[in-house]
């Protein structure tokens, strides 16, 4: 007889490989119809981005470090991989639970729908349960399909049993009756124990999943489609912004600010190049010709609303400042220098009547939100105190990349990008500590976090190899809005020499140094320090950056070869 029409039952490896593709199948069409879904309800809140976003925001602040160290900005990558392969795993499993208890297989999918929805729900950025329909819709059609293409496959062989077995109808190799009797189209079960006369429908399994497949990768690539025409108004809009001339220019980089050295960090780092740090698993892209930013709360005797338009209509000031995440490690990458432009956060703020604490004012903290429901809470006095905070809309002459916060950010010169310097920001409201954690204080980092004076040696590198004799020792400093007033460098254990300084831009901005050394063959540890213009000399003392920034000297191995 031709295979192709035989209806025999499938044997059990068969059977169960085929289980697990139909989970395949099932978790593949849940995940492109979700996606569907949230093009349709919100873009960019389909299920994994949820269960990833919610897996950071529940993420042990340690374990995000370790995340952020050890992978860098692939972190998020390697979080959606990662969950995109436990789904897989699941999905696999499902399937061949099914071909045992085939209802089981897809309240199992169902399961995972609600775990999704969950997560949506519970996201900062989630107003409404409208978020947890992608994942709602997804996990009803992959459940339904599973239950469909595992009918497809009959009931499984029936061993002979002995006619007053008690386990009949629900024993360990036999279909559970309720399933079949919900299957109009499954073949009904023999009778008689042995027949083969019911078997599967190898044809009706063939074409269910492959128009599966092809319904759920057609789903999937509109959802796509929708999903980024809603980021091309975002680009349009960032493309069309031309930012005025500021009415403060920032001085030019005085003439011996950026030194010319191989491997040194350049004093301006370009827009690329710059480090970024933040949870969103998707950058948000925002259209700026509706953005709106709302500044309200304690004190606040004038609300405002203002637009795009309204913030490039301002005094824009244009100034060098030094970013840095409380998560760098001694050494670490994540500090850049930029050139930005914005308004200063001290006039908007005094347009809206607040006041500082320190001039009778009755909010200390200025909660600032982004679109993405990321909180971040800054001092009031140190926004107000004369510094150069801003609302920066431009970055090294550029509108904010999306990566960097377009179409508006906060910065604050000398404090820890957590505590200061929000992307995407949409609702600046004014409150006290007392009152409100913002999103990291939540996860045990400090309320306040100014910026700890530190050094890196950027040149040699770790483990290099230089050539005896004149070697260049270099790097960067910042202690920023104190300023760098030295930086020594030590080998081995001798004496702290000291390092030349390049010229100081502003005290907001990080410093290169330099130190010629005579290197001698063998194996030598070099170690950087930096004195704030406070007096204040960088401690020794290691700390790990929670709760408020590394501390420690900066030290890289190397052998000199002769
Ligand atoms: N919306 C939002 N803003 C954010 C963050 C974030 O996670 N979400 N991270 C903050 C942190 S911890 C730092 S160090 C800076 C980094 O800014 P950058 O990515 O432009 O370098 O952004 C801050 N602003
Ligand atoms: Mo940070």
């Amino acid at each position: 007889m031709d295979h192709d029409t035989t209806h025999r039952p499938l044997d059990g490896v068969k059977r169960l490989a085929l289980g697990a593709l139909s989970g395949l199948l099932a978790g593949y069409a849940a995940l492109t119809v979700a996606e569907l879904v949230s093009a349709a309800v919100r873009p960019e809140s389909g299920p994994i981005i949820a269960v990833g976003g919610s897996a950071i925001d529940r993420t042990p602040s340690g374990v995000k470090d370790w995340a952020i160290r050890q992978f860098g900005t692939n972190d998020k990558l390697v979080l959606q991989l990662g969950i995109l392969a436990v789904l897989t795993v699941l999905a696999l499993v499902l399937g061949m639970v099914a071909t045992r208890w085939r209802l089981i297989g897809s309240l199992g999918v169902l399961a995972f729908g609600v775990v999704g929805a969950l997560a949506a729900a519970s996201r900062p950025d989630s107003t409404s349960m409208k978020d947890a329909l992608p994942s709602v819709v997804g996990a009803l059609v992959g459940a339904g399909l599973l239950y469909w293409l595992i009918g497809r496959l009959g009931p499984t062989r029936r061993k002979v049993e002995g006619p007053d077995s008690p386990d009949v109808g629900r024993g360990s190799t036999t279909d559970t009756g309720s399933d079949d009797a919900h299957d109009a189209s499954a073949s009904p079960a023999p009778a008689s124990p042995g027949a083969d006369s019911a078997g599967w429908d190898r044809r009706g399994f063939v074409l269910a999943a492959t128009a599966a497949a092809a319904a759920s990768t057609g789903a999937g690539l509109v959802g796509r489609a929708l999903n980024g025409s809603q980021g091309q108004n975002a680009v349009a809009s960032r493309k069309s912004v031309v930012l005025p001339a500021p009415s403060s220019t920032a001085a030019p980089v005085p003439k011996g600010a950026a030194l010319r050295i191989d491997g040194i960090s350049p004093f301006m780092t370009p827009n690329d190049d710059f480090y970024r740090v933040d949870t969103a698993l998707v950058v948000p892209k925002v259209d700026a010709t509706s953005w709106r930013l709302r500044i309200h709360g304690k004190g606040v005797t004038r609300e405002r609303t203002i637009s795009f338009d309204d913030v490039l209509k301002m005094p824009l000031i244009e100034r060098n400042i030094t970013l840095t995440c409380v998560s760098n490690e001694v050494g670490g990458p994540y500090v850049g220098n930029a050139r930005w432009i914005g308004v200063r956060l001290a006039d908007l703020l005094r347009e809206c009547g607040v006041k500082a604490p320190s001039k009778g004012g009755r909010a200390d903290q200025l909660v600032a939100r982004s679109v993405d429901g990321m909180t971040i809470g800054s001092p009031v006095e140190d926004v107000m105190d004369g510094r150069d905070a801003m609302l920066a809309v431009g970055m090294n002459g550029r509108p904010l990349p999306f990566e960097h916060g377009f179409p508006a950010r906060m910065v604050v010169p000398g404090l820890y990008g957590y505590v200061s310097a929000c992307k995407w920001i949409e609702d600046i409201e004014l409150t006290t500590f007392d009152a409100y954690d913002s999103y990291w204080v939540k996860r045990d980092w400090a309320q306040r976090a100014p910026i700890k004076t530190e050094s890196r040696i950027d040149t040699p590198k770790p483990f290099g190899r230089p050539k005896e004799g004149a070697v260049m020792v270099a790097g960067v400093a910042w202690a920023q809005h104190r300023g760098i007033e030295k930086v020594e460098v030590r080998v081995d254990d001798g004496e702290w020499q000291e390092a030349r300084l390049a010229v100081e831009d502003t005290r907001d901005t990080w410093r290169q140094w330099s130190y010629a050394w005579d290197a001698t063959k063998g194996n030598h540890t070099l170690t950087v320090r930096a004195t704030d213009s406070t007096g204040e000399t960088q401690t020794e003392k290691r700390t790990p950056p929670i709760p408020d920034g590394a501390s420690g000297w900066h030290s890289v191995v190397v052998t000199v070869e002769a």
